[in-house]
């Protein structure tokens, strides 16, 4: 590609991220009008110990948002219509996206079900702007699908997946290279990819808030701080994102989790639900062509800490006894035996990492590698 003034090769790219709005209760209120314009919430059962995976705009005026209890949403919003999820109608709707997409280029990495980037760095060599592909991708959607989309248009991934948030629902933005920086510096560090709660914190401590305060921050210390991750901070905070869009990249977690309806206490009990949830995960994992190295035990105790332990194996596996053998050495490290009576477990969770280098951090869980797969099981399974 040739920059138009100089004619020498332009390394600018030119990436698009699309995300559907309210995307789980935008289906449903496009398949029951009747729902329109309603406080929409979509999750397990509030009465018992459901999650909220979403809920419609009208919903969150009230305070309402993903992964709350859905006991919570029914006391900020008592009005509000709670249904459970479809994943059939969800992932119908994300397949006609998806194909939209890719109608522009193949360079489409979706991200879940919802949301994906493309590399229009290509498609714009003749003269059409990267914002006309993105305004047409949204309209497509809409007359398409019957539901909306926000889009971000900028030079790289964290830029864009910025931008197709900061108008939502239904919006789009667009940064220019010259506009990024600027963009960055006011934004709190949490909006970054990578920055979890417990890196949120630890920065906080450090005197770090925003994108500008960690621009000004020494690259020598964040990578003392915080590894190869403290380079990426680095980079984002000036706008540097080099990471391709990838389309063929591979799910990188199949994982099943459940919250249950009273906290357990009996370490049989939970040890076999972990082999009943190993199983689930292999069926998924064999639906899906997937072999994983890396299998990891998540529990949440009755205060909400929530600890994660993983172990690898040296071939990859898929098989439910493969996984199940993992269990019981990564159970007792999760729940270490003899914890006291109030230490009694709400949710457990047993995910297969097809990467072998997936990265699992016990305090913030998952934040860069997990896809969506793990959270529509729990709401399945709460359904
Ligand atoms: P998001 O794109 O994060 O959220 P959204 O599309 O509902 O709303 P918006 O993008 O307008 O802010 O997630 C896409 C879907 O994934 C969401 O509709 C439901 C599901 N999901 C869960 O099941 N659990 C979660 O914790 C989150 C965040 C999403
Ligand atoms: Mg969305
Ligand atoms: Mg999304």
């Amino acid at each position: 590609m040739l920059d138009e003034r100089t004619e020498k090769p332009s390394h600018i790219r030119k990436i698009i991220h699309v995300d559907m709005d309210a995307f789980f209760a935008a289906v449903e209120q496009r398949d029951h009008p009747e729902l329109m314009g309603q406080p929409v919430v979509v999750g397990g059962d509030p009465a018992s110990r459901g999650v909220v995976a979403t809920c419609s705009y009208e919903a969150r005026s009230f305070g309402i948002h993903s992964a709350m209890t859905a006991s919570r949403a029914r006391v900020l919003c008592p009005q509000a219509v709670f249904v459970r999820p479809k994943m059939d109608a969800y992932r119908a709707a994300s397949q006609q996206v998806m194909r939209i997409l890719r109608s522009y280029t193949h360079l489409v990495e979706p991200l879940s079900l919802d949301e994906a980037f493309l590399d229009v760095t290509a498609a714009t060599t003749d003269g059409t702007l990267a914002v006309q592909i993105a305004k047409e991708i949204r309209a497509r959607i809409e007359r398409e699908t019957g539901l909306t989309a926000s889009a971000g248009v900028s030079y790289n991934k964290a830029l864009a997946k910025l931008a197709s948030d900061w108008r939502k629902p239904n919006g789009l933005l667009v940064i220019p290279p010259d506009r990024g920086l600027t963009f960055l510096a006011p934004l709190h560090v949490s909006k970054l990819h990578g920055v979890g709660p417990a890196t949120v914190e630890r920065l906080s401590k450090m005197g770090i808030h925003t994108v500008l305060d960690l621009r000004n921050t020494p690259q020598e210390t964040l990578t003392r701080r915080f590894g190869k991750t403290g380079l990426w901070f680095y980079e984002v905070a000036r706008g540097i994102d080099l990471r391709p869009v990838q389309p063929h990249r591979e799910r990188k977690s199949v994982g099943y989790e459940r919250t249950f309806q009273e906290n357990l206490s009996d370490r049989t009990v939970m040890l076999n639900t972990l082999q009943e949830m190993a199983g689930q995960v292999s069926r998924r994992l064999h639906e899906l062509e997937l072999t994983g190295r890396t299998v990891s035990v998540k529990a949440r105790f009755g205060d909400f800490q929530t600890v994660t332990r993983a172990h690898t194996v040296a071939q990859p596996i898929w098989r439910a006894e493969e996984i199940s053998a993992c269990l019981p050495e990564l159970f007792a490290k999760a729940v270490p035996p003899g914890l006291p009576v109030p230490a009694s477990v709400r949710l457990l969770g047993v995910t297969v990492s097809s990467c072998a280098d997936a990265k699992v951090n016990s305090s913030d869980s998952g934040q860069l590698s997990l896809l969506d797969e793990i959270m529509h099981y729990q709401l399945a399974q709460l359904s």
